[in-house]
């Protein structure tokens, strides 16, 4: 049991309290994820999103060592600009604390003080995954072991195929986590609506999403939940032109030797450069897209929830 809360922005506290609607933002999408000014203004784009579907947004971060669930407008432009941020998985929070750090907080960070928060529902654009190579290196995220024993609902894109998708699904089933499409078979690639692998659940509305996270958890599976939301149509990027891209700089990570925490910001920040931005457009388009569908589950869990 955990006796350390992150501290709750007023409106937070209040929507806590109330029983309302929340979601939880991460933040080493805005630190490591997106280079400024567009990851400020996607961050404070997305909190709107999730106001106008009805919740309320809690980006979730340390800064100056403190543990936080709800930024103010200038904290946000802080971690945006920041120089040097850590990167924060579950395991850094403890050493971040005590040195006094600002750390963006990776999918499993925000996922373990959006549980300490008491918040169920999290979006964000892609989650970590078992790298392509794994059987050499070793490299699964700690996102993929955090979900199998933290009972946040994650809303993604599915994963880029930085990874290797068909070992991450696999990871996914040995830790008892279930991955939902919503309205698709198919598990999504994040910049492209299909990976080739299909999902293991469909559902087509919010509503039974928020009832199966309900069942979920009075099940005592203890578990999260992994929702694949497929990027809009009209954003998708063409297969064969972001595949080359990835390969290229999955190719260029490994003449340079990069590898463990610096290995998902080096590709992500390749495949911007190399796609001359096309792929930050689509990732903007999906994380916006994740934080409407999760507001929209949040708003139904909630209405569960006190019913
Ligand atoms: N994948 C993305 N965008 C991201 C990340 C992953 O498409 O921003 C970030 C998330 O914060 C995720 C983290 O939790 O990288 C995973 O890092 P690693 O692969 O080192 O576990
Ligand atoms: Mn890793």
């Amino acid at each position: 049991m955990s006796l350390i809360k992150p501290k709750l922005s007023p409106e937070v506290a209040e929507a806590l309290a109330s029983g309302g609607a929340i979601v939880a933002l991460e933040s080493t999408i805005i630190t490591h994820g997106m280079p400024y000014p567009a990851n400020l203004e996607t961050a404070l784009g997305v909190e709107a999103v999730v106001r106008e579907n009805g919740a309320v947004p809690a980006t979730i971060a340390v800064i100056n060592g403190e543990l936080r669930a709800g930024l103010e407008h200038h904290e946000l432009e802080q971690l945006a600009q920041a120089k040097g941020v850590v990167k924060a998985s579950g395991r850094d929070l403890a050493v971040a604390m005590v040195r006094g750090q600002t750390a963006g907080t990776t999918v499993s960070a925000t996922m373990l003080l959006a549980d300490l928060a008491g918040i169920d529902i999290f979006a964000t654009g892609g989650v970590g995954g078992v790298h392509r190579g794994a059987e050499q290196t070793f490299d699964i995220s700690a996102d993929l072991t955090e979900l199998g024993r933290t009972k946040t609902a994650v809303v993604c894109a599915g994963v880029k195929s930085i990874l290797d998708i068909a070992k991450t699904l696999e990871y996914l089933e040995t830790q008892r986590v279930p991955v939902i499409a919503y309205g698709t078979e198919d598990f999504p690639a994040f910049f492209t609506r299909q990976s080739g692998y299909t999902a293991d659940h469909r559902l087509d509305t919010a509503e039974d999403i928020a009832k199966a996270m309900h069942l979920h958890h009075q099940l005592g599976t203890g578990t999260g939940l992994l929702i694949a939301n497929p990027i809009p149509e009209e954003a998708a990027l063409t297969p064969d032109f972001i595949d080359g891209t990835i390969a290229d700089a999955v190719r260029e990570a490994e003449e340079r030797g990069i590898g463990r925490k610096e290995l998902t910001p080096f590709l992500l920040a390749r495949i911007n450069e190399l796609s001359k931005g096309e792929s930050l457009k689509a990732n903007i388009a999906l994380v916006r897209n994740n934080a409407a569908l999760a507001a929209r589950m949040a708003v139904a869990y909630a209405a569960l929830k006190k019913a």
